[in-house]
């Protein structure tokens, strides 16, 4: 069982929680977060993205936690700024458990990120096995489950990442447990076995915690296999310069009038999903945020084509005016993806009777990965 003790003694346990975008992984670091919280550790949690203003900080942030964000670069690219921003965490005594979660199209997290950790700063940090959330939607698709090899909507390159992002994990979770069969469970368990053998494989819901017990036996075991992939960053690269990646932030204010957070939120996601769905483009996630009053309701999309989930609801009307912020990463043009989430804003925004304000955005595809260190297991660079 973890206690205070023996982590203080190993140094901050380092848990980086990788996965495609959408898989799950914010919901699961909160979930990871407030349960080492509940037994006296303290934790810190690093997000990180290609760009500023995240959902995710947001959302964990208003969830209590205490929260770095490395933004511009994936972890890999931006390590120093990684070392930066988990030091600054806890000023006054350093945390127990940093809990990180990578960007959802990085990968080869093992080499740039973990084995740089454990050999270069293993002083400061005992970097956990490595776990990858499995995103059942996509993951169906481009796995080619029962045969039923369909058009993931995303191109061969892209297809390749959450392959790879697979095949380095110490243990796999097949996440949003709660929406599969034990048919659909033994399906991907059958496509994982050949990608990823002698790998433990769990099944997780990280929105209702079962299989909380089983990552947490995980994450506290001695060691991981250290799986260093063998990768080509030429297709690994063009996988990722396929997303559009849109952030984009927003005032949304209904003079003399209340507005409902959770209502807002749907018709933000409702309304680019079916801008998307028309383009035929195919959406890794989309997330939009609506803040005010301390209060949030955060809606997303995980896929083209499916229903609008609330990863967090607000009960109440606000007023006054209300921030929001929205996350796109879609296989399309990032501008055409950036006029879509600003006519998704102004038309939610005017069905409520409000107006918008203080718009901006950053619109871009990822670069190339260039890491800082690429290790081997031995240690070579
Ligand atoms: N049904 C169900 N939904 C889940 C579960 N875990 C996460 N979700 C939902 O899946 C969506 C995406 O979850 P996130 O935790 O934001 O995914 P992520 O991997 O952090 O996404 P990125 O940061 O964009 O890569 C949200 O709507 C969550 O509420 C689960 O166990 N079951
Ligand atoms: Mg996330």
């Amino acid at each position: 069982m973890t206690t205070v003790e023996n982590y203080a003694v190993a140094g901050i346990r380092f848990v980086l929680i990788g996965g495609f975008l959408g898989a799950g992984k914010t919901t699961l670091v909160s979930r990871l977060a407030a349960h080492y919280m509940a037994q006296g550790l303290r934790v810190g949690i690093v997000t990180n993205d290609q760009a500023a203003d995240l959902v995710d900080t947001q959302t964990l942030r208003g969830q209590g936690f205490e929260v770095g964000e490395v933004a511009g670069a994936c972890f890999c690219c931006s390590f120093d700024n990684l070392l930066q921003t988990a030091g600054e965490l806890g000023r006054e005594s350093p945390p127990d458990v940093i809990l990180a979660e990578p960007v959802g199209s990085c990968t080869d997290l093992v080499a740039t990120v973990i084995l740089p950790l454990e050999q270069l700063y293993g002083q400061r940090f005992s970097p956990a096995p490595f776990g990858v959330l499995l995103k059942p939607s996509h993951g169906r698709r481009i796995l080619g489950v029962s045969g039923e090899r369909r058009r993931s909507g995303f191109s061969p390159q892209a297809e390749y990442i959450f392959r790879k992002q697979l095949e380095e994990a110490d243990y796999l979770m097949i996440g949003r447990a709660d929406e599969l069969s034990s048919t659909e469970l033994d399906q991907l368990r059958q496509v994982l076995a050949p990608l990823a053998p002698d790998v433990p494989v769990l099944a997780v819901s990280p929105k209702t915690g079962a299989g909380l017990e089983a990552v947490l036996a995980e994450i506290e075991s001695e060691g991981g296999g250290r799986r260093v992939l063998e990768i080509d960053y030429d297709i690994y690269a063009a996988g990722e310069a396929e997303l559009g990646w849109v952030n984009l932030t927003a005032t949304v204010e209904r003079p003399n009038g209340t507005l409902d957070l959770d209502v807002l939120t749907e018709r933000i996601a409702q309304a680019c999903g079916e801008h998307l769905a028309g383009e035929t483009a195919e959406i890794a996630h989309l997330k939009c945020v609506a803040m005010a009053d301390g209060l949030q309701s955060v809606a997303n999309l995980v896929h083209t084509g499916g229903k609008v989930d609330h990863a967090l609801s607000v009960s109440q009307p606000v007023a006054g005016p209300v921030r929001v912020v929205v996350n796109a990463r879609v296989a399309i043009d990032p501008q055409k993806l950036e006029t879509i989430c600003r006519r998704s804003v102004e038309g939610a925004a005017a069905s409520l009777l409000g107006s918008v304000s203080d718009v901006s955005s950053h619109a871009l595809r990822p670069g190339r990965p260039e890491p800082t260190h690429r290790l081997a297991a031995s240690g070579r660079e």
